[in-house]
């Protein structure tokens, strides 16, 4: 390499890194964006297969871990009972089993909501949630229907494309190609 072309070379090496600098940080940033989630849940005592159960108004589909979800718990004032939503991980519930769940493993819950009531919890799923489960905390309503699991969208392995840890990786990447190029100067 003739000592002409070197400096031209190195300008070129400086602007590669400093393109590579935005694009990390575009997939960091967009790795973390928070969406939120509107659904309506109603208890219901007058179900098809069980004694209580719960039904849903409003897409699970797109929920990702991070995300926030708003669930308007509504109890119809035909109902007879007090009902509550209870949200913890799936691996820390007793789910499809005949064990009622401790509301203790809930990272949220409504708290009890009489008949002709309805109150909006905002949870944020945890980011390290893969399937989050749902159930009513009254007598044994759980292992009477009123239960049910939401599939995350979103979860990947670890170090997969899009993941916060790549973006940052790529950004330190051209970060010290840029600090070696400009000593080299
Ligand atoms: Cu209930």
């Amino acid at each position: 390499m003739s000592s002409e072309q070197r400096p031209s070379s190195s300008r070129l090496g400086i602007l590669v890194a400093f393109g590579l600098c935005l694009a990390g940080l575009a997939l960091a940033t967009s790795a973390a964006a928070q969406n939120t989630t509107q659904i309506t849940v109603e208890a219901r005592e007058d179900c098809p297969d069980t004694t209580f159960c719960f039904a849903i108004t409003g897409s699970v589909d797109n929920v990702e871990p991070g995300d926030q979800l708003d669930i308007t718990l509504e109890n119809p004032e035909n109902n007879f009972q007090e009902h509550n939503l209870y949200l913890a991980l799936s691996s820390e519930a007793n789910v499809g089993e005949d064990e009622d769940t401790q509301g203790r493993v809930a990272f949220a819950n409504t708290g009890d909501v009489q008949p002709g009531n309805e109150t909006t919890l905002s949870a944020e799923i945890p980011e390290d949630a893969e399937n989050v489960y749902m159930w009513c905390t009254v007598r044994a309503h759980e292992t009477q229907g009123m239960n049910q699991e939401i599939e995350l969208a979103g979860v990947e392995e670890e170090g997969t494309n899009g993941s916060p840890s790549l973006g940052l990786a790529v950004t330190v990447a051209a970060v010290v190609g840029v600090a070696a190029l400009t000593r080299r100067r």
